[in-house]
């Protein structure tokens, strides 16, 4: 089983698109091991999007991320990394395929929509600073041994 931190953005909560989003993750097969609608603070979107600072976009990325709530959520399934970003398609709305969340409901370069984790690692950060004070819950599904089952 491997965790993810997700993040409908603020264009996904104004765009009423939430239930739309999760309803994808969870219908593929992932679960919810934590989630809370929150506002970023300026600091938490430095922090978040270190890797970043410099870039051309940098400074109206981290101000799209901190100007309206967003949900985060850490979301857990076997190769949950991989699988959400499959199902978030490519960065820019324009060029994800149709069929993923990016593609089909998104056309902008940076307003779009969703962010998840890209590797092992990120996710483990990136779930420590949005989920700082706790609230990732242990549980399991039924379904859990057929998913991870080879
Ligand atoms: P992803 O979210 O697909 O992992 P990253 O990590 O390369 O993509 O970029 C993080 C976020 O920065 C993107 N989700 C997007 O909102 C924004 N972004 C990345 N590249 C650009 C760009 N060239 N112009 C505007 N925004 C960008």
């Amino acid at each position: 089983m491997e965790r993810t931190l997700i993040i409908l953005k603020p264009d996904a909560v104004q765009r009423r698109l939430v239930g739309e989003v999760i309803g994808r993750f969870e219908r593929k097969g992932l679960r919810i091991a934590a989630m809370k609608l929150m506002k970023i603070s300026a600091e938490t979107a430095a922090t978040h999007y270190a890797d970043h600072k410099g870039k051309p976009f940098y400074d109206s990325l981290v101000g799209f991320m901190t100007s309206e709530p967003v949900v985060a959520m850490v979301l857990e399934g076997h190769k949950a990394i991989e699988v959400c970003r499959k199902l978030m398609g490519a960065t820019f709305g324009f060029a994800a395929e149709p069929g993923t969340i990016r593609g089909d409901f998104g056309i902008s370069n940076q307003f779009n929509l969703v962010h998840g984790s890209d590797s092992a690692d990120a996710a483990k950060r990136e779930i420590e600073i949005f989920f700082a004070e706790g609230g990732v819950i242990d549980y399991s599904v039924a379904d859990d041994a057929w998913n991870a089952a080879d």
